[in-house]
């Protein structure tokens, strides 16, 4: 790995994740966040979790959502994905802006930045469904003529990915393919969910990718991923008896997303959310305002039990 890792207060290295994520289409942080801060940043993941298991099934209330199952391995109900939590949690509300992630993001974005997508995923030991199949993000991007600037490779729209707890292969961290960002968009895993099984290496050889290139991000509680909209990646299944909580936020130059996205810093200001929600990345914001339930389809179980 090229980054060693950061001492206390010592602050990110911007110019060199910055050259990393144009060359390699990703970069770590060590030790973004100080030990204190992901205490309270891992009992705040911990409140989401339970706020989500009030739910029988996977709920929806705007772009909050909780993505819930009855995992056939683990043999419980249980939480997957979180989506825009903080809108119901104040810690990870100010964590979403805090000074820190301008820091990191202010040499790709500017000062001007929206947050597009704020989710955790859990993988719990013993689930099924565990594993992300290897993807672009640019794949999510629903509306692509909103989102200006998609071909802007580097500069205009990143993911982060902050460990609350400690990730290897053994419990499913993220993997990445250095370099992957330069061969445009290559429709790897389309068909179905990420969630639904695990990418076959051919799939990658036929996509021009070579299987013995792909990094494994171990992370540390407090660590930072960033990759780009079009860095291949995804994640194992998790093999250990460990959890593994992951907080995602995407975020974007404001001037490539004039139509999506919360503000996360306006110019340069870290700014809270405000009194009505914007349309992120759940496209029917406005058309479906009120709470729901919703079946998953896309399970193994749920397409057996519709044929
Ligand atoms: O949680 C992970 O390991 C990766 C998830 C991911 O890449 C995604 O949701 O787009
Ligand atoms: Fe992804």
């Amino acid at each position: 790995m090229v980054y060693c890792r950061l001492r206390k207060r010592e602050k990110p290295m911007t110019t060199s994740h910055a050259e990393q994520l144009r060359e390699e289409g990703y970069a770590i942080i060590r030790g973004f966040v100080p030990p204190d801060d992901m205490a309270a940043i891992e009992r705040a993941v911990d409140d989401v979790y339970a706020e989500g298991m009030k739910h029988p099934k996977t709920f929806r209330h705007g772009n909050l959502m909780f993505e819930l199952l009855n995992d056939p391995a683990a043999d419980k109900k249980i939480v997957l994905q979180a989506y825009w939590f903080a809108w119901i949690n104040r810690v990870l509300e100010e964590q979403r802006r805090h000074p820190r992630y301008l820091d990191a993001l202010e040499p790709m974005l500017g000062r001007d930045i929206k947050h597009i997508s704020n989710q955790i995923h859990w993988k719990h030991p013993g689930a099924k469904y565990t594993f992300y199949r290897y993807h672009q993000d640019v794949r999510f991007r629903e509306n692509k003529a909103v989102y200006l600037g998609l071909d802007d490779l580097e500069s205009s729209w990143i993911t982060t990915g902050l460990a609350v707890n400690a990730q290897d292969a053994g419990n499913g961290a993220l993997q990445v393919f250095p370099g992957s960002h330069k061969r445009g968009y290559l429709g790897l895993s389309e068909g179905g969910t990420i969630m639904a099984g695990e990418t076959p290496e051919q799939h990658l050889i036929d996509a021009g990718l070579d299987p013995a290139d792909m990094v494994q991000c171990e992370l540390e509680p407090g660590d930072l991923v960033m990759w780009t909209l079009y860095t291949v990646h995804g994640s194992p299944p998790n093999t250990s008896d460990r959890e593994r909580k992951f907080i995602l936020n995407g975020y974007a130059r404001a001037s490539a997303s004039p139509e999506r996205g919360e503000w996360a810093f306006r110019g340069g200001a870290s700014t809270p959310l405000g009194d009505e929600q914007q349309i992120c990345k759940f496209e029917r914001l406005r058309e479906e305002p009120d709470p729901v339930y919703i079946d998953d389809t896309w399970t193994d179980e749920a397409r057996q039990a519709q044929s």
